[in-house]
């Protein structure tokens, strides 16, 4: 594929102001006949040749106003359609198409997925059913009918609202039309047709009291499972009233359950089609973390209905536009819904772990790119995570109304336009009279920014003396950075664990509690302080940068004790962890009992505090991920050794508080109903925490833990015990394994949970399981969740088997991307990302990996999603 710049950004020759699609459904020979009314922009020399994308159609008729074109004033392109010489003024051009989405195994445009028609057009998927100008910034106004036999397809759903429906007479047949009234581009474009179940309800609009009809499109048998989303939906319909002003604007919302989806969900207006994952829950196949996911895609989705749809993207770099805007709302909503520094951390750990290394490493992009190859690849934490950060930065310096007034501006002046990160800036700098061009260039310098502090206290004149230099490494096509705007959120912690008062600050811009950094280097002097104090610096995380400040392990301990703001207690011992891990990691056998007795102690004291929610306790007493050291370390990387090291501080940490955590572990015993609430679900967690450290020295067959496991009536119960009784190897795996499959073994999605529990297990067996499980009857390379819970699993949450000495984990990997390649590029591309990391590893893995990465992007015919990975990752 050619590379696509954003300096090369023109709009259309043509404007389209209606479609009229007419789509005649059949397994293997779908016919859409699609209508389109294209007018001149202005500026247009007249006759200015229409060029059309497709991809892997069949023409089969092409029309203009209503008189058939002959060969010589078209071409047929591989993937394009040109129309040489279109008459002046509007015209209309009407193309038929046949395609086949039985054979359309990418999952992209129109398919099937378990007999039911459906389409995913984002990005570029519609050039998949019609030719098209299939870029965000055409909008058009789409009426569309479908077609079909009734009995393969009772349902009949595409984008708006329902206008007419009805049998064709003397055939099987039947039809629906749909109209959507808001102009929108293709990729927002939707039609589901099947057999389905319906599950519905209504909501009433806030603002202006409409009725809206709301539905749940299921497979047959799933109808018990909705009841959770249903609410969701509701609750984010109010919320996003309540807190962005912004009320639903059709007569329904529909949201359509597959099995088969590359994506989480899609926010197509009106018809949001869904992975089942993200919609299907009980108690008995959805853990509590499944609910949490639930709640915030179906909310995701529904608030793009205003950032993405009613507003969408001039072009695909502005992508972060929608999705890191659409993200900090399903974030704010979440908060609000659930506990505010639960979320944040929650948030925060996803932020460090998956965008974190994609910034360190090769694959690093800005959040809004000036270049792709393969715009599938963008879908990255990037542009999602940090594009979060980015808007929550902008609530941070302009504060809650200014950041409202702001986001008020954007609705009202972008309202139906396909928007720029540009416009965006704008409306908050003009709804604030405020200079944001520094503060611009989050969006296009990549990188973490690293923040260097050294503090300085004078007691004669008692005053605080902080200096912070900003830095930023280079990445792929950026040497040099310029500085960013960051804002600091912060606390002066004195001797009583109350936050301090000062009389004057110099050196850079405080607003309220935030230092606002736009230098490479402040020195900021607090004067008039009665003692020292312990600084709490990047409070909430308040800005996306990696702080290093020269914290000994004291200030550590006391912030882990006494900082006000939940999240700087949280990070403090997670800072005291990762010393301990890093350096245990380092040299084997260099950890200092002390060292790790206080942090057990740190541990112990948090499980019991009664003053904190439960969820947050759980957050408090779990150690960095194998994956969090390793990034923490940075070079020369060895899993084996990190695995051992964090395995011996847990053992250690479950040692001295065994005493406490099975007392703490029978306390929080759940004697009632299951309930999905965020309170039982903390109560869970914690107790589930406290288990799995209680696992480590209960020895190899822990009654416990098979006890957990026989007696759960969840599946967050369920399946934690389960991951415990397999990774540990105890002599209760089997059972476990065994039973779970025999409860579950005819539902697809629950069984994902079993293959990735196997997947994930730290012992060079697991590789040889895992080959043996893609023959498992609930294994199959058509379906992209059954990949990610075996393959994808193993390749991003296996540190130790993934990254074998031996460069085994790396060849099966390469391997499937190379076979899954030829089926679905964009999810193969995706396990390929896995590799992101490769040259952080000690030399003997880089090596191997490198090879593996080598002969993937040296194999031929390969599609640009891959390629693109491929080349980038190795550059
Ligand atoms: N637009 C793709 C899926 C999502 O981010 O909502
Ligand atoms: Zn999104």
């Amino acid at each position: 594929a050619q590379t696509v710049r954003l300096e090369d950004y023109r709009p259309t020759a043509y404007a389209i102001g209606t479609v009229d699609l007419d789509i005649r459904l059949a397994p293997k020979a779908t016919r859409v006949n699609a209508k389109i009314a294209f007018s001149p922009r202005e500026g247009t020399a007249p006759g200015t040749a229409l060029e059309l994308a497709g991809d892997e159609l069949k023409l089969v008729g092409l029309t203009l106003n209503g008189a058939p074109l002959s060969p010589e004033d078209y071409e047929v392109g591989e993937d394009t359609l040109t129309i040489k010489t279109p008459p002046e003024g509007p015209f209309v051009l009407e193309i038929v198409t046949e395609i086949d989405p039985d054979a359309n195994s990418k999952l992209m445009g129109l398919y099937r997925s378990s007999g039911t028609y459906c389409t995913q057009c984002e990005a570029e998927g519609f050039r998949r059913i019609t030719y098209f100008y299939d870029r965000p910034d055409v909008l058009a106004v789409y009426t569309t009918r479908i077609e079909a036999r009734k009995s393969d397809a009772p349902i009949l759903l595409a984008n708006g609202n329902p206008v007419e429906a009805g049998d064709i007479e003397g055939t099987d047949r039947h039809y629906a039309v749909w109209h959507d009234p808001f102009p929108k581009p293709s990729y927002l474009f939707a039609m589901v047709a099947g057999d389905l179940a319906c599950v519905s309800d209504t909501y009433r609009t806030l603002l202006s009291g409409r009725e809206v009809e709301l539905r749940i499109y299921v497979e047959h048998g799933n109808e018990t499972r909705c009841d959770y989303a249903m609410d969701a939906l509701k609750r984010s319909m109010r919320w996003d009233e309540e807190v962005f002003g912004r009320e639903y604007d059709l007569d329904i919302f529909m949201i359509v359950a597959v099995s088969d989806f590359n994506m989480g969900a899609m926010e197509n207006k009106g018809l949001n089609v869904f992975n089942d994952k993200y919609v299907l829950a009980n108690p008995e196949t959805a853990t509590d973390q499944d609910y949490a996911g639930i709640e915030g895609v179906i909310a995701h989705e529904y608030f793009h209905n205003w950032t993405g749809d009613r507003i969408t993207c001039r072009d695909w770099f502005q992508l972060c536009l929608k999705e890191g805007l659409t993200v900090f709302r399903d974030q704010e909503f979440s908060s609000d819904m659930r506990s505010r520094a639960v979320k944040r951390i929650a948030d925060v750990r996803l932020l460090q772990s998956h965008q974190f290394p994609e910034d360190g490493g090769p694959l690093a992009h800005p959040v809004r790119p000036t270049l792709y190859r393969q715009i599938n690849n963008f879908y990255t934490a990037t542009v999602y995570e940090k594009g979060a950060e980015i808007v929550r930065m902008l609530k941070t310096l302009l504060g809650v109304e200014g950041f409202r007034a702001g986001m008020d501006l954007y609705f009202d002046r972008h309202d139906g336009e396909a928007a720029t990160i540009e416009d965006f800036i704008k409306c908050f700098e003009d709804a604030n009279e405020a200079d944001l061009s520094q503060f611009a260039r989050w969006y296009a310098q990549a990188g973490t920014p690293a923040l260097k502090v050294a503090e300085h206290w004078d007691e004669a004149s008692k005053s605080l003396r902080i200096d912070i230099e900003q830095s930023c490494q280079p990445t792929p096509g950026q040497t040099t950075k310029l500085p960013f705007t960051i804002p600091v959120r912060f606390g002066l912690i004195g001797p009583n664990g109350a936050d301090m008062e000062w009389t004057s600050a110099s050196g850079a811009e405080l607003r309220d509690d935030v230092i606002i950094l736009t230098d490479p280097r402040h020195s900021i002097t607090f004067e008039g302080l009665s003692s020292r104090p312990v600084t709490s610096l990047l409070r909430g995380f308040s800005a996306p940068v990696r702080l290093a400040d020269d914290k000994d392990r004291d200030a550590l301990v006391f912030l882990a004790r006494h900082d006000s703001d939940p999240f700087n207690r949280w990070h403090a011992v997670q800072s005291l962890a990762m010393q301990l891990l890093k350096r245990g990691a380092r040299t084997p056998g260099a950890l200092a009992t002390d060292e790790i007795q206080e942090l057990a102690s740190l541990i112990g004291e948090a499980a019991g505090d009664g003053n904190f929610e439960p969820a947050l306790r759980a957050q408090l007493l779990q150690l960095p991920a194998e994956s969090d050291i390793a990034r923490e370390l940075g070079t020369d990387v060895d899993p084996d050794a990190i695995a051992a090291a964090r395995k011996a501080v847990q053992v250690a940490i479950a040692g001295h508080c065994a005493e406490s955590f099975a007392i703490l572990y029978e306390a929080l015993a759940d004697t009632g109903p299951y309930s999905p609430d965020a309170e039982a679900a903390g109560r869970r967690a914690l107790r589930l925490t406290v288990l799995e450290y209680l696992a480590w020295i209960d020895g190899e067959a822990s009654v416990r833990t098979l006890g957990h496991y026989r007696t759960a009536n969840n599946m967050s119960d369920r399946l934690t015990a389960l991951r415990l009784l397999v990774h540990r190897a105890d002599a209760g795996a089997q059972e476990a394994l065994d039973d779970f499959e025999a409860r579950f073994a005819k539902d697809a999605l629950v069984m994902d949970k079993w293959l990735t529990v196997q997947a994930t297990a730290p012992f060079p067996e697991t590789l040889a399981r895992i080959r043996t499980l893609t023959a498992h009857p609930t294994f199959s390379y058509a379906n992209p969740n059954r990949i990610r819970a075996l393959i994808g699993a193993f390749a991003a949450g296996n540190q130790t088997q993934f990254n074998r000495p031996d460069g085994a984990g790396f060849d099966f990997v390469a391997d499937t991307v190379l076979s899954l390649d030829k089926r679905n590029p964009q999810v193969a591309a995706r396990l390929l990302s896995a590799f992101r990391s490769w040259r952080a590893l000690e030399p003997g893995r880089r090596a191997l990996a490198e090879a593996a990465l080598r002969r993937v992007a040296e194999a031929g015919g390969l599609s640009s999603d891959v390629q693109d990975i491929a080349t980038r990752s190795l550059q």
